[in-house]
């Protein structure tokens, strides 16, 4: 493990560096000190896909209050995550049953966070339980459009009493094949719902709309892409707006220019950060180039780290994969998301507006490489150095001993 003297060291030389190019450090610095961003509260429990008898890893939390621990703890070894985004049906303190979910339960919830240091993040009404197999707020029965739309009115008076106001929505509609519902009808049926709770909610709630391309509809989802969720946003009004998943398209789409587009629209907008390799799969986020691209539209768009807060938008991991251990796989995504916010805020913007001015193509594209290529874990260390966090979060849990007492106290697996 590296000593104060050479992380020090190392930082003077990545400053040097990044001086001779005209890159004020304090200031990248400054910005990566104030970074922060959301865990879900599903990636400390038994989601897991419903593979290997349902196998969830070890120690993995059995209710929201053991959720919330888990998250404290990625709290103090990070100082980067104080705000946990739950699912309403999964993450009832009471465990009711879901028509009998109750706002003031949350209470509690939030209470317990506070005195973790934490605080309850975005809300995610839950539309995938039983019941909406064949629709949510698109669904051909009214009945079911209603009980969903009375839910997501339960999830946004939580919102607004005891998290930051933030709704975000995920549908599960969609349909398996050709013919199987009228895409027309869905679509309306989804417009009115959801304009229906945007004039119901409290005044002081925002909501942003997920799309997904596939899953669990496979040949048609109702809400497949940016657009649809955009057009949705844009018809309901300005506290809408559109929830990017890193995992929700197609394999090689352009996610950094969807960022671009929603910015330059000045829709409010956010993130769930991820990995996948062939589809949603939910994996650790990775310090990858997409992930690199889509911060710099972020840190050019004039969004993140904005002084003011009405201009940035909602960062959150949304994670959850069967086989790793979810607790040092979060932190490896805080880790992952600092570095490439990093990498973003270290381009050398001045010399890459003149090469796209003079349209030299190479040249252009070398000035994000080389920003990419940048290694700036000095920084990165500097800053947790300072606040007095452990240099690797990841290496600093499995030295911790939590996982050995989690696995131990938490020996009879739960289900959510
Ligand atoms: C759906 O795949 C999704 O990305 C939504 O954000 C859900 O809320 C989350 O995953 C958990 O299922
Ligand atoms: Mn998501």
């Amino acid at each position: 493990m590296a000593c104060t003297a050479e992380i020090s060291e190392k930082y003077d030389v990545l400053r040097r560096e990044l001086e001779k190019k005209g890159i004020d450090i304090v200031e990248v610095k400054r910005k990566i000190e104030n970074f922060k961003v959301e865990v879900p509260s599903w990636v400390f429990g038994a989601f897991g896909g419903g593979r290997f008898s349902g196998y969830t890893p070890p120690g993995a939390a059995r209710n929201i209050f053991e959720k919330l621990d888990d998250a404290a703890l990625v709290n103090r070894l990070t100082g980067a995550t104080p705000r946990v985004s739950i699912h309403v049906g999964w993450d009832d303190p009471d465990e009711a049953p879901f028509e009998e979910i109750q706002v003031e339960s949350f209470r509690k919830l939030r209470d317990y966070a506070r005195r973790l240091g934490l605080d309850i993040g975005a809300v995610n009404p839950t539309y995938f339980l039983e019941g909406t197999q064949f629709g949510s707020l698109s669904a051909n029965d009214p009945e079911t459009r209603r009980r969903l739309i009375e839910h997501t009115l339960i999830s946004a008076e939580i919102a607004a009493k005891y998290a930051t106001g933030l709704i975000t929505l995920w549908f599960p509609d969609g349909s398996l094949y050709p013919g199987q519902v009228d895409m027309r009808t869905a679509e309306r049926n989804m417009k009115s719902s959801l304009k229906e709770i945007y004039q119901r909610m409290p005044e002081s709630v925002r909501m942003l709309i997920e799309y997904k391309l596939f899953e669990p509809g496979t040949y048609h989802t109702v809400i497949s892409d940016y657009c649809v969720a955009s057009d949705l946003a844009r018809h309901l009004g300005e506290r809408a707006g559109v929830l990017i998943d890193l995992g929700h398209h197609a394999h090689g789409v352009n996610v950094e220019h969807i960022v671009a587009r929603l910015i330059e629209s000045g829709m409010p907008g956010g993130i769930h950060f991820n990995s996948r390799y062939a589809a949603d799969d939910d994996h650790a986020v990775e310090p990858n180039m997409q992930l690199f691209r889509v911060f710099h539209e972020l840190v050019t768009g004039g969004v993140i780290g904005n002084a003011d807060p009405r201009r940035d938008w909602a960062y959150m991991i949304d994670q959850c994969s069967a086989l790793e251990n979810r607790i040092q796989a979060v932190l490896h995504s805080v880790d992952s998301l600092m570095i490439s916010y990093a990498k973003a805020l270290i381009v050398n913007e001045e010399v890459l507006h003149k090469y796209q001015r003079k349209n030299e193509i190479m040249l252009a594209n070398r000035v994000l490489l080389d920003a990419f290529l940048t290694d700036v874990r000095p920084l990165i260390q500097m800053v947790r150095m300072e606040k007095g966090l452990p240099l690797d979060p990841v290496n600093a849990y499995v030295k911790s001993g939590y996982q050995e007492k989690i696995e131990k106290e938490r020996k009879q697996s739960a289900s959510i």
